[in-house]
C-alpha cells in the first residue's frame, strides 16, 4: 500500500467519521482512521472471497467464544504493510505503537476454548481455506478484572465503547429468531478475517441480538417509559454479556437463551446460502456443507437444523436426521464433568417446545439403533440423548456428529478409554484425535519480532512464519554460541520489556534479571495455581532458615481471572497475593524471590508475558488439562515448560526432548491406582514442609480479612480429600524446581534447552492443526482467489 493513500486515508476518515482534523484528533480516533483506511482496502478482495468460496465445499465453525484479542497489529502485520503504516505515523508524529496500545482487545471468550477459535480462523485465512466463523457479538466481553487489596473484584469490558472499527453490520442477512414467549432480530457483524501472505479475507460472523422494535409507541405514549423499552432491553440481554452467572434459573435461561440465538440464525443462515443455489433441493447439502462444533454450547444448532428442514422445507425426519449426520463434526475439550452441558427439558419446553420434540424423535432414532445392536435397556440409559429429565448435550453431538475428536494425544485416548468409552464401541471410526496448535502470526512474529528477526536471519526468509515446521532447520545452530548469545539477549530484552510494561500496569518493580517462572491461564483447582503458591512458600521459609540458599533470583508471576461465582478460585487469587505482601514484607527473603499477580490477565497481556519468560509452569493434575495452547506459545517463545505428564505437554516434550524440559509428578496411571487410597493427611502428617505451608491457612500467618476463604482451601486440601493430588505432588514438584535451579546456573546449557524448544515447535502451529481437520474431518480445500 502506497504511503500517500494511508495518509490520504487517515485524513478522510477523521474527516468525516469524527469531524476533525488530523492535528486535534485523539488516538482512539486515529486508531479508527487508520483501520478504516485499512478496511476499505481489503473489502474488494474479501467481497471476492466470499464468493469463490460460495462456489465450493465449506466449512462454518460453530463456536460460543471467539477470543480475538487486538487487531490492528496483527491485521496490518499479516497484510504486510505494518511497516508502511508506522512510517505514515511517523512522519506525523504519532507513534504506531501507542496506537495499538489503545485498542480494546475483543475478549469474547473465557480461555483457551475461545483463543483456539481465534487461531482457528487466522489460519484458515492463511491457507485460504473456505471456512466462515459464526457466533455472538456480546456487547460486554469476559469481565474486566481488578485486585483490591488482595481480592479479585469484577467490573463489565465494555470493548465497544469507542465503536469497534473493523466490523461491518450486514443489515441484508438479518434473522428472525423465535422463542416461545419472544421473538428477536439476530444481525449479523462481520469481521474480516486477514491471513498472512494472502489476498483471500475469511469472515468472522457474529450475531447481535436486537428487538423487533426499538420502544412501544403506545406505552411510551401513556408515558410509561420504562416498560416502553422493556421488551428492548430484554431482547438486547441476549448478547448483553458471555457466560452469565448461571447458578440461578434466571441465568440458565439466559444461557439456553443466546447459545438457541446463535445456533438459529446461524443455521438459517446456512440454510438461505443453500437455497440461493439449488432452491429447496437438500439433496446435495452436506456435499457442500459442513458444521465443525466447538464444544457442546452450539448444539442445539442440530436440532434448530433438523426443525428447520421438517417444518419449513418439508424434508422427512430420516432424511433430515441422515442430512444432519453428515454435517456436523463435535470438538470436545474437556473431561470435566461440570462442563459437560446438560439442559433441564422443562426449560427447552418451555423456550422451544418445538425443539424438545425433534429431540425426542433423534433419542428415539438413536434407542432404535441400539436396540437392532441388542444393546440392553440398562446400556442404552447411558447413551440416550434426554434421561432423567434432562437433554445431554455431549451425547447429542456424537450421536449425530460424522466425527468426534478430542484436542490432545492423550486426551483423545481418555475420550476412547474412559469417559466416551461406550459410544467408542459403538461407533470407533467417529473417533480421531487433533492435537491443538496456536497461530504463530500474533505468538511470534507480532509479539516478539525481536526473536523473529533472528530466526528470519538464520533462515535465511521469512518462509517460516506460514511454514512453522522450518523451524527444525535452526537445529543445526544448536551449539553455536554466537546464535545461543543472541536468543539469550532477545530474552533478556524481552524480560526487560515486560518489567517496564508490569511496572506501567501495576506499579511493581521487578528485576529482568531475575529468573521469571510464570503461570498464566484461567483460574482452575485442576490447574494447580495452589500448589505453585504453596511450593513459593515453602522456598520462602528454607530461605528464612538459610539465607545463602544457592538458587537464583526469582519472580514468580502468575495471571489468571476466576470465575466470579467460583469462590474457591477466588480464594486462591487472594491466598497467592497474600503470599506476594508476605514475602514483600520480608527484606531479607524478598531480595531473593518476588511474587507478582498481574491483573487482568487476556491476550494482549499475554503478547507480553510469553516472549519475557525463562519458565513455562504447566502443572496440572495428570489427566485434566485436554490440551492446553499456552504451553505452546511459551515454547514457541524459546521457554522449557515445567509441567505434568497431561495434555500437550506430552507431546512437546516428545518434540523437543524430556531432558529440555521439566516433567514431574503422578502420570494418569499413578492416579488410577492410588485414587481411592489417597491419604493427603499422611502428607500433611509425614511432610514437615506441607505442615508448615498448609497451616499458614489456618494459623494466622496470612490474612483472608475474615472472609473463610483461606479455612476452606485448608478444608480442599485434608477434609476433601485433596480431589487435585496437590498434596501428593508436592515434593516432585520441588525436586524437579530445584533441578531447574541448578540448571540454570549453567548459561549455554540452559540457552540451548531453550532453543531446542524453539526449533522443535514448527508441529504446534495452528497451520497445521486446520489442515488436518481440512483433511480427515472437513474435506474441505484451499480455494485462493486470484
Ligand atoms: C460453563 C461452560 C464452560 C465450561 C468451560 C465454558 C467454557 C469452559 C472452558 C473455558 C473451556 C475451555 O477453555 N477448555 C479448554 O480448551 C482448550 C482448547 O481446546 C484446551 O487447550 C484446554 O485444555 C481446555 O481447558
Amino acid at each position: 500500500m502506497e504511503k500517500q493513500r494511508i495518509k490520504e486515508g487517515i485524513e478522510r476518515y477523521l474527516k468525516v467519521k469524527h469531524g476533525i482534523k488530523l492535528k486535534d484528533a485523539k488516538d482512539y480516533e486515529i486508531f479508527n482512521a487508520v483501520s478504516l483506511t485499512v478496511l476499505e482496502e481489503i473489502i474488494d478482495n474479501w467481497n471476492t472471497t466470499t464468493e469463490t468460496y460460495s462456489k465450493g465445499r465449506m466449512a462454518y465453525y460453530l463456536s460460543a467464544e471467539y477470543l480475538m484479542g487486538r487487531a490492528l497489529g496483527n491485521n496490518l502485520m499479516n497484510l504486510g504493510v505494518y511497516d508502511e503504516v508506522k512510517d505514515v505515523l511517523s512522519e506525523l508524529n504519532i507513534d504506531l505503537n501507542r496506537i495499538e496500545e489503545i485498542e480494546e482487545d475483543a475478549g469474547l471468550g473465557n480461555g483457551g476454548l475461545g483463543r483456539l477459535a481465534a487461531c482457528f480462523v487466522e489460519s484458515a485465512a492463511t491457507l485460504d481455506m473456505p471456512l466462515v466463523g459464526y457466533g455472538i457479538r456480546y456487547s460486554n466481553g469476559l469481565f474486566k478484572q481488578n485486585i483490591e487489596n488482595g481480592f479479585q473484584t469484577e467490573c463489565e469490558d465494555t470493548w465497544l465503547k469507542y465503536g469497534e472499527a473493523w466490523s461491518i453490520r450486514k443489515d441484508n442477512d438479518i434473522q428472525i429468531i423465535n422463542y416461545s414467549d419472544m421473538t428477536v432480530k439476530a444481525v449479523p457483524y462481520d469481521v474480516p478475517i486477514i491471513g498472512y501472505g494472502t489476498k483471500n479475507i475469511n469472515t468472522l460472523r457474529l450475531w447481535q441480538c436486537e428487538a423487533l422494535r426499538e420502544f412501544d409507541f403506545n406505552l411510551f405514549n401513556n408515558q410509561q417509559y420504562i416498560e416502553a423499552v422493556s421488551g428492548r432491553n430484554k431482547a438486547e440481554d441476549i448478547s448483553r454479556v458471555l457466560y452469565p452467572n448461571d447458578t440461578a434459573e434466571a441465568g440458565k435461561i439466559l444461557r439456553l437463551r443466546q447459545q438457541y440465538f446463535f445456533s438459529s440464525a446461524s443455521m438459517k443462515d446456512i440454510i438461505k446460502k443453500h437455497k440461493a443455489k439449488f432452491g429447496s433441493d437438500f439433496s446435495e447439502f452436506a456435499k457442500y456443507n459442513v458444521a465443525q462444533l466447538n464444544d457442546t454450547h452450539p448444539t442445539i444448532s442440530i436440532l434448530e437444523f433438523i426443525r428447520i428442514l421438517i417444518d419449513e422445507e418439508h424434508v422427512e425426519f430420516s432424511s433430515a436426521l441422515a442430512i444432519a449426520k453428515e454435517f456436523f463434526g463435535y470438538t470436545n475439550h474437556t473431561i470435566l464433568a461440570e462442563a459437560l452441558e446438560k439442559w433441564d427439558i422443562r426449560l427447552i419446553d418451555r423456550l422451544f417446545p418445538r425443539i424438545l420434540q425433534i429431540a425426542y424423535k433423534v433419542d428415539e432414532a438413536l434407542v432404535n439403533e441400539l436396540r437392532q445392536r441388542s444393546y440392553d435397556e440398562g446400556a442404552i440409559w447411558n447413551f440416550k440423548i434426554i434421561a432423567n429429565d434432562q437433554m445431554r448435550m455431549a451425547n447429542l453431538a456424537i450421536y449425530v456428529g460424522r466425527a468426534v475428536n478430542g484436542v490432545a494425544a492423550l486426551h483423545t485416548e481418555i475420550l476412547k478409554k474412559t469417559e466416551l468409552n461406550h459410544w467408542y464401541h459403538l461407533y470407533p471410526n467417529k473417533f480421531q484425535n487433533k492435537t491443538n496448535g496456536i497461530t504463530p502470526r500474533r505468538w511470534l512474529r507480532l509479539c516478539n519480532a525481536e526473536l523473529s528477526e533472528l530466526i528470519t536471519d538464520l533462515l535465511g526468509s521469512e518462509d517460516w512464519v506460514k511454514n512453522l515446521e522450518l523451524l527444525k532447520g535452526l537445529e543445526k545452530y544448536k551449539n553455536d554460541d554466537k546464535v545461543l548469545e543472541r536468543l539469550m539477549s532477545i530474552k533478556h530484552e524481552k524480560k526487560v520489556q515486560l518489567a517496564e510494561y508490569i511496572k506501567q500496569e501495576e506499579g511493581i518493580i521487578i528485576d529482568p534479571n531475575s529468573f521469571f517462572d510464570i503461570q498464566i491461564k484461567r483460574l482452575h483447582e485442576y490447574k494447580r495455581q495452589l500448589l505453585n503458591a504453596l511450593y513459593i512458600l515453602d522456598l520462602y521459609y528454607r530461605i528464612k532458615e538459610n539465607p545463602d540458599l544457592d538458587i537464583p533470583k526469582t519472580t514468580f508471576i502468575f495471571g489468571a481471572k476466576a470465575f466470579p461465582g467460583y469462590r474457591r478460585a477466588k480464594g486462591i487469587v487472594k491466598f497467592i497475593n497474600e503470599i506476594a505482601r508476605f514475602i514483600d514484607n520480608d527484606s531479607e527473603v524478598s531480595k531473593k524471590i518476588k511474587v507478582v499477580f498481574v491483573h487482568n490477565y487476556k491476550v494482549s497481556y499475554a503478547q507480553k508475558l510469553f516472549p519475557g519468560s525463562d519458565l513455562s509452569k504447566q502443572i496440572s493434575t495428570a489427566g485434566k488439562e485436554a490440551s492446553g495452547t499456552g504451553n505452546m506459545k511459551f515454547m514457541l517463545n524459546a521457554t522449557p515448560t515445567f509441567g505434568t505428564y497431561d495434555g500437550a505437554n506430552i507431546e512437546i516434550v516428545q518434540e523437543s526432548g524430556e531432558h529440555n524440559n521439566y516433567i514431574f509428578g503422578l502420570r494418569v496411571e499413578d492416579i488410577e491406582k492410588i485414587k481411592h487410597s489417597y491419604d493427603p493427611k499422611w502428607y500433611y502428617r509425614e511432610n514437615p514442609s506441607i505442615k508448615r505451608v498448609v497451616d499458614t491457612l489456618i494459623n494466622g500467618t496470612l490474612d483472608d480479612g475474615r472472609t473463610g476463604y483461606f479455612e476452606d482451601l485448608y478444608n480442599a486440601l485434608l477434609e476433601e480429600r485433596d480431589q487435585y493430588y496437590v498434596l501428593a505432588d508436592f515434593e516432585l514438584f520441588k525436586k524437579s524446581q530445584e533441578q531447574v535451579f541448578e540448571d540454570y546456573k549453567d548459561k549455554k546449557k540452559w540457552a540451548q534447552k531453550c532453543f531446542a524448544n524453539l526449533y522443535s515447535s514448527g508441529i504446534f502451529s495452528s497451520d497445521r492443526t486446520i489442515k488436518q481437520y481440512a483433511d480427515e474431518i472437513w474435506y474441505i480445500k484451499p480455494a485462493p482467489i486470484k
